[in-house]
């Protein structure tokens, strides 16, 4: 049998087989492999202009500097155009028609998911392709307004946009994390997938999930804080993995 093929149990494969109700949290790991810089783990994206990011993906710093805030961005904009969903994002779309109820969460605003072809996914953190207005809250996408120098102004009141994500400090998305919480507290299969389970409340779901009785896996080719509460630890890259589940 492929050596990477006995990396999954027994169980697992049952449970993979039986489940209906199977909720998916990833972070930037499941993004790796298309390229995207990750943030921990010296994966490139923990540092800009020697600010850590948590400082340049602050509420603080949008008050501060919202013209620098618009510039990370861009930068991470501009890394992401050329880059294609992997294997693992591929497996990850396959899954919504396999079971009934797959709940798609991701920390990730790359858009890499749906990109795959996956459909209603939980953005917790938002998205790096949509832009708000700071007072009127009016939506855009990115790619319909010019934010190459400073803050694009709102075309329904003309103060200035933002981009559309979760900096540090900030509430998540009305309702995304109670329709994450909801569905992880109802799940039978949880795979946690590609994230360091340091940022909350995301990191709080697969918490939610064990404590309801689901069975957790985590994929990721480091340890984490999560590891010793999972049922099952897969130790590699989502790319190579996820695949196997069939
Ligand atoms: C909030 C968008 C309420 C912007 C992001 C409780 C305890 C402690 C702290 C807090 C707490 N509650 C709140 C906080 C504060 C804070 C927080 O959690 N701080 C941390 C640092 C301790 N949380 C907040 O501020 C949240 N808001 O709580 O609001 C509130 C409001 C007002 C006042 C009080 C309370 C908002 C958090 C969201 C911030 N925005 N992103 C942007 O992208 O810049 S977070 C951002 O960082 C990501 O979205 C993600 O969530 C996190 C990065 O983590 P990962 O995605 O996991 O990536 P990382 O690089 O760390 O790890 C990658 C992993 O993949 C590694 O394990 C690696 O081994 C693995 N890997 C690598 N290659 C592969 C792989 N795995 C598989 N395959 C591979 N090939
Ligand atoms: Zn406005």
């Amino acid at each position: 049998m492929q050596a990477g093929r006995k990396l999954i149990s027994a169980e697992l494969r049952q449970r993979f087989c039986d489940a209906r109700n199977v909720l998916v949290l990833t972070g930037a790991g499941v993004s790796a492999e298309s390229g995207v810089p990750t943030f921990r783990g010296g994966g490139g994206a923990g540092v800009w202009k020697g600010l850590p990011f948590e400082v340049i993906s602050s509420a603080e710093m949008l008050e501060r500097d919202l013209p620098a805030v618009w510039e990370w961005f861009n930068y991470r904009r501009g890394l992401l155009e050329a880059l294609k969903p992997n294997p693992a994002h591929e497996a990850i779309a396959g899954w919504q028609d396999r079971f009934g109820g797959l709940t798609l969460v991701t920390q990730n605003i790359d858009g890499l998911h749906q990109a795959a072809g996956s459909r209603e996914v939980i953005e917790l953190h938002g998205s790096i392709w949509r832009a708000r207005c700071v007072r009127c809250g009016q939506g855009q996408s990115v790619r319909e307004i010019s934010v190459d120098d400073g803050a694009p102004p709102c075309l329904a009141c003309a103060s200035p946009m933002r981009p559309d994500v979760v900096l540090f400090g900030e509430m998540l998305p009305a309702g995304a994390f109670e329709r994450a919480a909801a569905k992880a507290a109802s799940c039978e299969l949880c795979f946690v997938i590609g994230t360091s389970a340091v940022v909350y409340p995301a990191a709080a779901i697969p918490e939610i999930a064990r404590a309801a009785g689901a069975y957790v896996v985590e994929v990721n080719p480091e340890r984490t804080p999560l590891s010793d509460l999972s049922d099952e630890v897969l130790t590699g890259n989502a790319g190579e993995i996820l695949p196997l589940l069939g």
